[in-house]
């Protein structure tokens, strides 16, 4: 077994003493024999040392010149991962590199690949040193000028960063070139290129200051009509970032290209942004509302990457966060501008919860700035992303909406054009603001998720209200001890009447507005001139990602339900009421549904009568808490199944109270007039759908019925699929049919296949796992692409509870012999599979048993991936 590289660490960040200024590329495309001139200029700091190493990846050199002049063997070593350069000058000095490389043969999707006959890069975080030998790191900041040259048939569109420099036929042969230069220094990680055959479509911006944008997607061709929306989604997001943050678009151009192949979402290159097709391609007939959701959200957040990643980079991937959860804060904003906000708040905390929390929880909890890595590709986690949008969000809340502009324009105008780190980031706020965020910074530095305690106490006679909080970080690798956080819990005292009550004083503890900053261990606020007894209303919003244990009867949660001014936390008070049940019920393990909880069905009941909530917001209360997320409340000795049969019993009794009043809404709900995309629609045939779902779960004949028929006959595929997953979550025999029929319509489109794969391996039945490893020889199934194995593979593992932990672990060795095979080809979409193990200490000790050994065989392999390595070797740590 090959022992691990030594890792990276924070504390040993040194600056480079070579800086690169400008780069000169000059690519000739060619199928499997590319070929890579670079000239560099380089410029030693004050005492660099005499030999300048430039590190590669499976390169093959060709050749290597100093100011002009061939360099001499006894000058230079190379290897295909190392160029050093032996004796190099004090002062500036260019140097010539050529390299070769071939795109065909590149599986891992990293570097110059080819993309279903497209040449593209993917360069973030280590491509580059694929492309030539390079410092390839984000702190050398390099002005770049690119010559594309290819083949006029094989690829007639040629795309580089920043803005088109020249272009031209070179005589005598079949072949062209563009020349592109982007006048912003930026990091290797940000270049790109395309080369291909591809239609496109076209509009412009023009910014507040007057100037026209281009702006262009590229698509396979026939494709172009399905790029409207994200067009549209791209003005509205260069609008509202001058809006709301006053920051313009500084090309002539903006090119979107979406590539069928791709390890991760998208990409947000200087002024060429790559994208996977799913987050690009949208219409009708072929995408979910959740993916115009998607499309809309993922092309704010590269735009938005302009300013928060490319103008201001970071200066070492440690503070990958800084761009990352700064950026999806600002698209988590954008949305909930677009769309309904307390609605967008809800999914964004699901996804929190569902992803980052277990992270958070298992054995690859990390902060939200890791202090060491070994693979940085594997850091691209719900921790670096969700968690740090929600360490930018606090920061929002604790300083207030003027203080924290204030330190993001400081931030933006101080630190343009550098490459920074959080204490930066941080020092604008202290700055602007005045702030003191000492103790807040810990929020980055401390991985796990503070659990907060609250309990209240009214005191009639004297009119007070006692709210004792406490906070507790449980240990997590690497840090066996935790320091107390700053967490800003937002907060309401409910009245009997439903607004909230207000009160003479809060003392004892740190109040400020609707915001208790809890700071100590413990703290008690004492609130005076209380008149009657509240109902305590905590985290409204969700103000931090903490868990709340709160001693709460079910009664004051259902008044929470009807009557909480917060509606996060309505949704949060159902939730906990569901959840409650779901626990308890999973530990009863009867054979037979208990009658629902009362207070469970008045609450949703009573959200579903009023009609003054949006409809996207009941279809949220009604959704019930996961068998992931249950498994996660328990935490220890996790049966998959009684988890199962609890939710599957809770949703059959809700059904049997509720069915007249979920048919009546369904049936008023009845889709008018033709589709469109927008969140109001999408919110009715969110509830639609939900409702259609919980009573096929119910076994109701006529509910079946009503989903076949919806299947066959919906004129979009929100209706369509959300019938079909109605049926396929149910396991019901009548899913195989449709499901086949659902192929043979979308045969030749491979972004619905997803759907179908997903579906097939999401179905909770014995069955299933045979159906999967089946797929994996059908032809719509095609290893090499990273978006079919998620949706076959990734889902079965992840969504499918009861099925990959199966008793007999025949879940756990498939996943772990498909890690093996695929780790070969695209070790970045292995590696990424593997955490669905991440829980595997919490399972029941039968399962436990099995998941260990598929692990074991894993890490006993001796050709991993550094990837899959560090994956399996902290998950079993
Ligand atoms: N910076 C991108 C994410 C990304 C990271 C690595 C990649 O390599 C395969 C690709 C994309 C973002 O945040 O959107
Ligand atoms: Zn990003």
């Amino acid at each position: 077994m090959k022992a691990a590289e030594a890792p990276f660490r924070l504390d040993d960040y040194t600056p480079p003493s070579f800086r690169i200024d400008t780069v000169n590329l000059d690519v000739r495309l060619d199928k499997s024999a590319t070929r890579v001139a670079a000239r560099l200029a380089v410029r030693p700091e004050p005492g660099a040392p005499s030999t300048l190493e430039l590190i590669g990846d499976e390169l093959q050199f060709s050749g290597l010149k100093l100011d002009g002049v061939v360099l001499p063997p006894n000058r230079f070593t190379v290897t295909p991962s190392l160029l050093t350069v032996i004796d190099v000058p004090t002062g500036p000095f260019t140097l010539e590199i050529e390299t070769t490389i071939d795109p065909s043969a590149n599986t891992k999707l990293m570097g110059l690949y080819r993309s279903s006959g497209t040449y593209c890069t993917q360069c973030e975080a280590e491509g580059f040193r694929r492309i030539t030998y390079f410092l390839d790191r984000p702190d050398i900041l390099a002005v770049y000028t690119t010559r594309i040259e290819a083949s006029k048939d094989e690829a007639p569109i040629l795309l580089g960063n920043g803005n088109p420099a020249g272009q031209g036929f070179i005589p005598g042969t079949n072949r062209h070139y563009a020349i592109w230069h982007d006048p912003f220094p930026k990091p290797s990680y940000l270049f790109a290129l395309v080369a291909g055959d591809l239609g496109s479509i076209h509009d412009n911006f023009t910014t507040q200051s007057g100037r026209t944008v281009d702006l262009r997607i590229y698509c396979e061709h026939g494709k172009e009509a399905r790029c409207l929306y994200a067009m549209d989604a791209l003005k509205r997001s260069m609008r509202w970032d001058e809006t709301a943050f006053g920051l313009e678009y500084d090309l002539n151009v903006f090119n979107i290209v979406a590539v069928s192949d791709f390890n991760m979402g998208a990409m947000e290159n200087k002024g060429l942004n790559v994208f996977n097709d799913k987050y690009v391609l949208a219409d009708p007939n072929t995408a979910t509302d959740i993916d115009y959701a998607n499309v809309e959200g993922v092309i704010a957040h590269e735009y938005f990457h302009n300013w928060t990643g490319n103008r201001i980079t970071c200066r070492d991937w440690f503070q990958l966060c800084l761009k990352e959860g700064l950026t999806v804060f600002r698209d988590q904003e954008f949305s909930s501008d677009m769309r309904s906000r307390p609605v967008k708040r809800i999914a964004d905390v699901r996804t929190l919860q569902a992803r980052q929390f277990p992270e958070d929880g298992g054995p690859l909890a990390h902060p939200v700035r890791p202090e060491i890595y070994h693979e940085i590709s594997n850091f691209y986690t719900p921790t670096v992303y969700e968690k740090g949008a929600e360490v930018v969000r606090m920061l929002k809340t604790i300083l207030g909406e003027d203080a924290f502009r204030q330190g993001l324009d400081l931030y933006f105008t101080r630190h343009d054009g550098d490459a920074a780190t959080i204490e930066d980031f941080l020092a604008c706020f202290q700055d602007a603001a005045g702030a003191d965020l000492r103790q807040f910074k810990l929020w980055y530095s401390q991985a796990g998720t503070p659990q907060v305690t609250a309990k209240g106490q009214y005191d009639a006679a004297n009119q007070r209200y006692r709210l004792t909080l406490a906070q507790s970080l449980s240990p997590t690798p690497g840090q066996p001890v935790k320091r107390p956080m700053h967490i800003p819990i937002r907060f309401g005292l409910i009245g009997p009447n439903g607004g909230d009550i207000g009160y003479a004083s809060a003392s004892g503890s740190r109040v400020a507005g609707d915001v208790i900053h809890l700071t100590e261990a413990s703290q008690t606020v004492v609130f005076d001139g209380v008149t009657s007894r509240p109902v305590p209303s905590l985290l409204r919003g969700f103000s931090a990602p903490a868990r709340l244990a709160i001693d709460i009867s079910a009664e004051d949660l259902l008044f929470q339900v009807r009557a909480d001014s917060d509606p996060f936390n309505r949704w949060q008070a159902a939730q906990t009421l569901a959840m409650r049940n779901l626990v308890a019920g999973s530990a009863a393990r009867g054979p037979r549904a208990a009658p629902a909880d009362p207070a469970l069905v008045d609450a949703l009941g009573g959200v579903l009568d009023d009609d003054r909530l949006e409809p996207a917001f009941r279809a949220q209360v009604l959704q019930l808490p996961s068998e992931a997320d249950v498994a996660r409340e328990i935490g220890e000795n996790v049966d998959p199944d009684a988890i199962a049969t609890s939710r599957r019993q809770l949703r059959q009794a809700i059904v049997a109270s509720l069915g007249p009043k979920l048919l009546a809404i369904h049936s008023a709900l009845a889709a008018e007039g033709g589709f469109t995309p927008d969140a109001a629609n999408a919110g009715r045939r969110s509830l639609r759908n939900t409702i259609l779902d919980l009573m096929v779960a119910s076994g109701s004949r006529a509910a079946i019925g009503a989903a076949v028929w919806q299947f066959e006959t919906a004129d979009n595929m929100t209706d369509r699929l959300g019938a079909l997953a109605a049926l396929c979550h149910a396991a019901l025999p009548e899913r195989k049919a449709a499901l086949d029929m659902f192929h043979d319509a979308y045969r030749h489109d491979p972004l619905v296949l997803d759907k179908w794969l997903t579906l097939e391996a999401s179905v909770p039945s014995p069955e299933t796992l045979d159906r999967v490893k089946a797929l994996l020889a059908h032809p719509s199934f095609a290893v090499s692409n990273p978006n079919r194995v998620r949706a076959l593979i990734g889902s079965f593992s992840s969504a499918n509870q009861t099925q990959f932990n199966r008793l007999d672990g025949a879940g756990y060795d498939f996943l772990a012999h498909f890690v093996l095979d695929l780790d070969q080809r695209n070790p970045q979409t292995a590696a990424r599979l593997l955490v669905a193990f991440r829980s595997w200490r919490s399972l029941e000790p039968g399962r436990r048993f099995k998941a260990e050994q598929a692990l074991q065989r894993i890490a006993a392999t001796s050709r991993l991936s550094p990837d899959t390595r560090d994956i399996v070797t902290r998950t079993l740590a």
